[in-house]
């Protein structure tokens, strides 16, 4: 696999913490590097010790590489190491240790939804794209508000959720604004989502996100799911409206060429070659 890069941006995202340079030669773990020297960082959002985030290590001994109570500690990357009583990360050095601004040791689970509709012309017909000659999807796509960037609105597995829930709970959360809707809307927006995300859902990744939280002791990992609209009357009917995280919601077409958060560009280019569209 190529070695990750988002994992190592200089700036670590909403502090002052400069990540320690790590060539992509020393990334992996094997390569000896006594010179090594991160700094351990754990955000004060983390350090606070909300319900989402685990305590320090010491006085806290998870269970790594396993499901532990409530909370799954296994990876979809295989056996994890565990140094010094600290997990380390799967893909390698990222110049940071600790937790930075994710609240687990180790893994930490989301689920990423890919809600697609083909893009139409005023006379319903699919649009083809110039170059390509095949038709464009559109997915949902939400602007995170913690760095401005596009993504697919995906969010964190709650302690024993069922990931297909998560899904669900997350896209409504933020493309829908579930949290703030009136009661009499909830239903219909329930009624709608729950169709969709029961009847098409294809599994398109699996694994390690390339997320520039991500540490050398903990790090993102997602299950992205594409629910196709296919006749364009289920959600893409449903008006958009940013909810929680998400600052903007909107349809953007799939393209190779526009910028997403993390690698979630890689997750819609497997959408587009299986639905056989332009990327
Ligand atoms: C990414 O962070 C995942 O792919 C998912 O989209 C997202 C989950 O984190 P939050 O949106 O809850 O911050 O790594
Ligand atoms: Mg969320
Ligand atoms: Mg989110």
């Amino acid at each position: 696999a190529a070695p990750h890069i988002t994992s190592r941006c200089a700036q670590y995202p909403g502090s002052k913490i400069k990540r320690f340079p790590v060539p992509d030669d020393k990334v992996d773990w094997s390569q000896d590097w006594p010179l090594y020297d991160p700094v351990c960082y754990t955000s004060p959002s983390v350090a606070n010790k909300p319900v989402w985030a685990d305590p320090d290590i010491g006085a806290f001994s998870p269970q790594f590489n396993a499901v532990d109570g409530n909370v799954d500690r296994t990876s979809f990357e295989g056996s994890y190491t565990v140094e010094n009583g600290k997990p380390l990360n799967p893909h390698g050095r990222t110049g940071l240790s600790c937790r930075g601004l994710l609240g687990r040791w180790g893994p930490n689970h989301a689920a990423d939804p890919i809600v697609t509709r083909w893009k139409i012309d005023a006379k319903g017909a699919k649009i083809n794209h110039s170059v390509s000659k095949r038709p464009i999807l559109q997915f949902v796509s939400i602007k995170r508000r913690d760095c401005g960037e596009w993504a697919i609105p995906g969010g964190m597995v709650d302690p024993g959720e069922q990931v297909s829930l998560t899904l669900q709970r997350e896209f409504s959360e933020e493309a829908l604004n579930s949290l703030a809707v009136p009661e009499t809307k909830k239903a219909e927006i329930h009624e709608r989502i729950t169709k969709l995300f029961k009847s098409s859902g294809f599994q398109v990744y699996k694994g390690y996100v390339d997320d520039p939280r991500n540490t050398d002791n903990a790090w993102m990992e997602t299950v992205a799911v594409n629910f196709h609209d296919d006749t364009g009357d289920s959600v893409s009917e449903l008006p958009l409206q940013a909810g929680d995280d998400a600052g903007q919601v909107q349809w953007v077409d799939v393209d190779s060429s526009f910028p997403l958060y993390a690698n979630h560009s890689h997750f819609l280019e497997l959408v587009s070659k299986e639905r056989k569209a332009h990327w």
